[in-house]
């Protein structure tokens, strides 16, 4: 049986998806272990536990030869000095790659291997990044507005916390006098 074409509406500078099939919303408290300064991280949670960022996305069927594709968005901040992040993630499946068209708001795209290579792209309006198979990938906001973008990636790709939670990533972004700064 053939899938019926669908479309969506998009606010490219909102980040939102007209009647999405799902929306991730990660709070503070669900960035537990990620930041370098625990403490800040559970002042923000005691503040009132604030959004981190929110994911919106069609469903599709998640095998190979569909696309699932969403659009995010990433609050400003930072937890002691280090900038509002995503969690992070490998693809279950790691030979699969994704890109991100960023929309609105300035950040990074932090990339690393699990052979110990690690890379960052800027991300600004217009700017894509293309994350090859293999690569973990994790965006951070360093700007003063929410960062924005579009992601599109193989429906069957999956995601793998658990590496990154078990390992982190090489490098840290953190606010140096008022600049991103590569730790
Ligand atoms: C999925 C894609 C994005 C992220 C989203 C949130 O492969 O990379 O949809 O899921 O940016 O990040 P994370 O690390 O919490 O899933
Ligand atoms: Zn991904």
């Amino acid at each position: 049986m053939v899938m019926t074409p669908f479309a969506t509406q998009l606010d490219l500078i909102e980040g939102t998806m007209e009647n999405p099939d799902r929306v991730v919303v990660r709070h503070a408290s669900d960035m537990r272990g990620h930041y370098k300064d625990a403490d800040a991280l559970e002042r923000l949670v005691a503040a009132g536990d604030p959004v981190h960022y929110r994911v919106y996305e069609k469903a599709v069927p998640e095998v190979p030869g569909q696309l699932l594709f969403c659009v995010s968005i990433l609050e400003p901040g930072t937890v002691g000095r280090e900038y509002f992040m995503t969690k992070g993630h490998y693809h279950s499946v790691p030979d699969t790659a994704e890109a991100y068209l960023a929309l609105h708001g300035q950040g990074y795209m932090l990339m690393k291997t699990a052979q110990g290579d690690c890379a960052w792209e800027f991300m600004m309006r217009g700017r894509l990044v293309y994350v090859p198979p293999h690569w973990a990938h994790r965006s951070i906001n360093t700007g003063r507005e929410r960062l924005v973008s579009f992601c599109v990636y193989p429906a069957h790709a999956g995601h793998n916390y658990g590496d990154i939670e078990a390992q982190g990533f090489p490098k840290r972004v953190v606010d140096q006098e008022g600049r991103p700064a590569f730790v």
